[in-house]
């Protein structure tokens, strides 16, 4: 399907300008060079100049034209001293947009990088810019900026909200595989520079994706891909030498399990030569991994990176790793402590060609958690962030929720790893550890719908991310708004008030959701809407330990489950000190009466139903908001965006009401202002 309505084309709409750029002047347009990205630039140039000023560039190899795309060392004598300069101490994938003389010349040191600086230009050209004043010099401060796909071969996503797989459908590989074009224009467009194609949870047939069975088709993927800058990258399944390849073991010292993984990954890369490597789930909800064989984690993710270094192949290795059917009502435990207590001494022991994928909290993609301690904790090990786009716990794209101030939260976060400065930017960034690949990864949240993003306000949440992994200086209002005018138009309206919805979004939906960092209290798997005393792990028990006196986790190293001592000084105190922890996370680091009373002045219980009161008014305030652009928003997007907001009404009515209802009966304390309490 290649409709192509507003909702589809996302933020690369190429609305008609009303200021023209005529085509005798710009109508010749030189893209020097003929590689796959070179003619997905002349694509990308073709569509946008049609739509938006109805008429086609003539590509030329002449220097001459008014716009000039080449890679530096192409462009003779075009650039003054200083722009030399200046694209002499980019990256590769950094670009310069430069007007000299009255061209202007997109130029950086490799394909990708011009390939970026006309999405770049074309963006400003979409707004409005002067085509004539542009002078831009950009590129990326992380250098791994990953997508991760949780898509199944029988074409449904795990966790996905807006439809099924645009990869796969019924058993198959889809063969018009047009919209994974599209695909990769939007995520090049916004700097992502990796994808896996496939859910982390590898099922029976999909183990077969790493053999001649798949392979033909996920080539033609992979160029796909490759001709937007992307490399592609597979989930595997770590017991695949027994399941496909006819071993009786998956043991990763056993030699004959290593040839076969050497085996398999010559045969990829006979494919597909810049494949990226492979992404891997082991030893955690019931995938299989070293542990079968009294293995860790460095063994298995080493025995893959062997196989893959000579061709410059990766392993990243996911840290989700926790025991699934353990209780963890026993408190001298903790499923936070997991990540940390399994990674952290393997520290120093991976391959070069190893990068840990560590999701952001030390639970699960919750609406507020703490940053995992073990982001930045290994120093001697690669490490990237992951997080999580589709939003499984954070409305399921249903509920209005822009993640950006989120993951902005995340990465400025101080770990003090190596003094104050330590954050989580730097970290990801390369900059605190040496690090030789690091970087951003994130769960996609698109599928088939032709909107991709199910309710068309969460394709902020996919634009975000990527503008904010590229340059995370950029401030998350700053992003929606340039979301806003892309996808919609430049009005002051449209833009105040959209901006507002979103920016606000995030903190409507922890107020009617679990307070104060304690997380889940979501309906067990399906993780919507409100389950207080609902548990994943045994039939009776709550993640949040709410009792008639109290509620909430005691994860001190006084008297909890020490988790506390995981994070470095002063961390480690502050969130350990209960008049030192911060409001929002205070349920999740100790266990307190209703009655105590927070920074904000208000108790505990208090907080919670005034929370979950204004929670509830600021949806409808929301529906409001959006109601008065009913006239200036065209009306699929405006009718999509419109049931959602009711939809999400009810859900925070539900939240609000389960919510109060059962504190309000298990600690007997009334509401101050009296309101009524079903
Ligand atoms: C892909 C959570 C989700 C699972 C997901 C898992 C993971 O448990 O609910 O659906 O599996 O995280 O990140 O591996």
């Amino acid at each position: 399907m290649n409709t192509q309505s507003n909702m589809y084309k996302m933020w690369l709409q190429y609305r008609e300008m009303p200021n023209k750029i005529n085509k005798e002047t710009y109508g010749e347009i030189a893209v020097i060079g003929n590689s796959p990205i070179q003619e997905s630039i002349k694509e990308e140039l073709t569509r946008a100049f049609e739509q938006m000023y109805q008429w086609t560039p003539v590509f030329t190899e002449n220097l001459n034209a008014q716009i000039v795309i080449a890679i530096n060392d192409k462009l003779n004598d075009l650039l003054s001293k200083n722009h030399k300069d200046q694209v002499e101490h980019l990256l590769d994938e950094g670009y310069i947009i430069a007007s000299e003389n009255n061209q202007v010349i997109i130029t950086g040191k490799s394909s990708v990088a011009l390939l970026y600086g006309v999405f770049h230009f074309l963006k400003d050209l979409q707004i409005g810019k002067d085509i004539h004043t542009l002078n831009i010099t950009n590129q990326p401060k992380n250098s791994l900026r990953m997508i991760n796909q949780w898509d199944n071969l029988d074409g449904t996503i795990e966790r996905g909200y807006s439809g099924n797989s645009i990869f796969y459908e019924n058993g198959k590989i889809v063969k018009d595989k047009s919209r994974i074009k599209d695909y990769a224009r939007y995520l090049a467009s916004v700097g992502i520079n990796a994808i896996a194609i496939n859910n982390v949870n590898v099922w029976e047939e999909e183990t077969f994706f790493i053999t001649k069975k798949y392979l033909p088709e996920i080539k033609e993927i992979a160029q796909i891909f490759t001709s937007y800058g992307l490399k592609t990258y597979i989930s595997i399944n770590f017991a695949s030498p027994i399941a496909i390849g006819g071993l009786h073991t998956a043991d990763p010292m056993d030699e004959q399990v290593k040839e076969w993984w050497k085996k398999c990954v010559k045969e990829i890369y006979d494919y597909i030569p810049n494949f990226g490597g492979f992404l891997v789930k082991a030893d955690s909800e019931h995938r299989p991994g070293p542990f079968t064989y009294n293995r860790d984690h460095k063994d298995g993710a080493n025995m893959l990176a062997e196989a893959l270094a000579p061709f410059g192949g990766k392993v990243i290795w996911r840290c989700f790793v926790y025991n699934c059917v353990q209780d963890w009502r026993d408190r001298s435990t903790d499923r936070a402590r997991a990540a940390y207590d399994h990674f952290k001494p393997l520290d120093g022991l991976f391959h070069e060609n190893v990068i840990l994928q560590i999701k952001n909290g030390p639970m699960d993609f919750q609406v507020r958690e703490p940053v995992s301690p073990l982001l930045g904790a290994m120093h001697q090990t690669n490490q990237m962030v992951e997080f999580q786009i589709a939003q499984e716990y954070t409305g399921q794209q249903i509920d209005l929720c822009y993640l950006i101030p989120q993951w902005k939260d995340v990465l400025s976060f101080d770990t003090y790893v190596k003094g104050e400065g330590s954050t989580i930017e730097k970290i990801v960034a390369g900059q605190i550890h040496p690090y030789r690949y690091s970087g951003i990864a994130a769960v996609s949240n698109i599928g088939n719908d032709e909107n991709w993003t199910g309710n068309t306000l969460a394709q902020a949440n996919l634009y975000g991310y990527g503008r904010l992994i590229w340059d995370p200086s950029l401030e998350a209002e700053e992003i929606a708004c340039e979301w806003i005018a892309l996808t919609f138009d430049s009005s002051k309206e449209i833009k105040n008030t959209v901006s507002s919805m979103l920016m606000d979004s995030l903190s409507i939906y922890e107020n009617y959701t679990a307070p104060l960092g304690v997380g889940w209290m979501v309906t067990p798997h399906y993780h919507y809407g409100p389950n207080i005393d609902g548990y994943e792990y045994s039939r009776w028990g709550t993640y949040h330990f709410a009792d008639r006196n109290g509620i909430g986790v005691d994860r001190t190293q006084a008297t909890g489950t020490s988790y506390t001592s995981q994070y470095n000084e002063p961390n480690a105190s502050i969130y350990e000190q209960l008049d030192t922890c911060p409001d929002e996370l205070i349920l999740f680091f100790h266990h307190v009466p209703y009655d105590y009373v927070l920074h904000s002045g208000k108790t505990i219980i208090q907080h919670i139903y005034d929370t979950h009161f204004l929670g509830y008014k600021q949806v409808e305030q929301l529906i409001k908001k959006w109601a008065m652009l009913e006239n200036v928003i065209d009306v699929d997007t405006f009718r999509n965006v419109e049931e959602r907001l009711q939809l999400q009404r009810a859900n925070a009515k539900e939240w609000r009401d389960q919510i109060n209802t059962y504190f309000y009966r298990k600690s007997g304390i009334p509401d101050q202002q009296k309101r009524t309490i079903y």
